[in-house]
């Protein structure tokens, strides 16, 4: 176990950082009762407090231009746990122009601090908790890798950074490192 842990925001950042969870609760904090089911474990109710997701990705200067709306929709997070768990949630979940969900990265649970074991993701329209990422160590934005489709010029073309996908090579995605180990739940 990390003492404390840290999570580390990375992609198309003009900040990225490594956070502490006290770092984390700089920023202003929301508090939700959620209930999710778990299929091993059956439905879970839960208290958290954090920051928002997109708090902690706006502090963190994302390379995302808000001018514009339909460039956007190509974002993703990937949220890695410390087990190796991932999710993805999109860019438009979170954008208050689309869906503009409060999901949080949680500082605590049921009142009890994470600074140990690192915040949970928290996704509160989900109805399976499977999205609800513990010990986060990461969080990677960046556009859906994967060639871009013909003509994607002619929809409001925007560079996809240094990856250079005029050139034929596919965009970098979310690191791809999957540490052992991740449960099945
Ligand atoms: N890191 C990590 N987070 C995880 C999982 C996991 O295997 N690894 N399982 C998920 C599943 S399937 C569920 S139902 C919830 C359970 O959340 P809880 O342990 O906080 O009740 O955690 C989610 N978060
Ligand atoms: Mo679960």
């Amino acid at each position: 176990m990390r003492h404390p842990a840290t999570v580390r925001l990375h992609g198309h950042l003009d900040r990225p950082a490594e956070l502490t969870v006290g770092q984390l609760r700089d920023l202003p904090s929301h508090r939700v009762e959620v209930t999710f089911d778990c299929r091993t474990e059956g439905e879970q109710r839960h208290g958290y407090e954090g920051p928002t997701l997109w708090d902690v990705l706006c502090a963190a200067g994302p390379r995302v231009d808000l001018a514009a709306r339909k460039p956007r929709l190509k974002f993703l997070l990937a949220v890695t746990g410390s087990d190796g768990h991932r999710a993805v949630v999109s860019w438009a979940e979170i954008d208050p122009d689309f869906g503009g969900q409060r999901i949080l990265l949680a500082t605590s649970m049921d009142g009890a601090p994470l600074d140990e074991s690192g915040p949970q993701l928290v996704v509160p329209a989900d109805h399976c908790g499977a999205r609800y990422v513990s010990g986060v160590t990461a969080v990677w934005l960046g556009p859906v890798p994967g060639p871009e489709p013909a003509g994607a010029e002619a929809v409001g073309a925007e560079a996809v950074g240094a990856e250079g996908v005029a050139s034929g090579r596919v965009p970098t995605g979310p690191p791809a490192a999957e540490p052992a180990g991740a449960a099945r739940r």
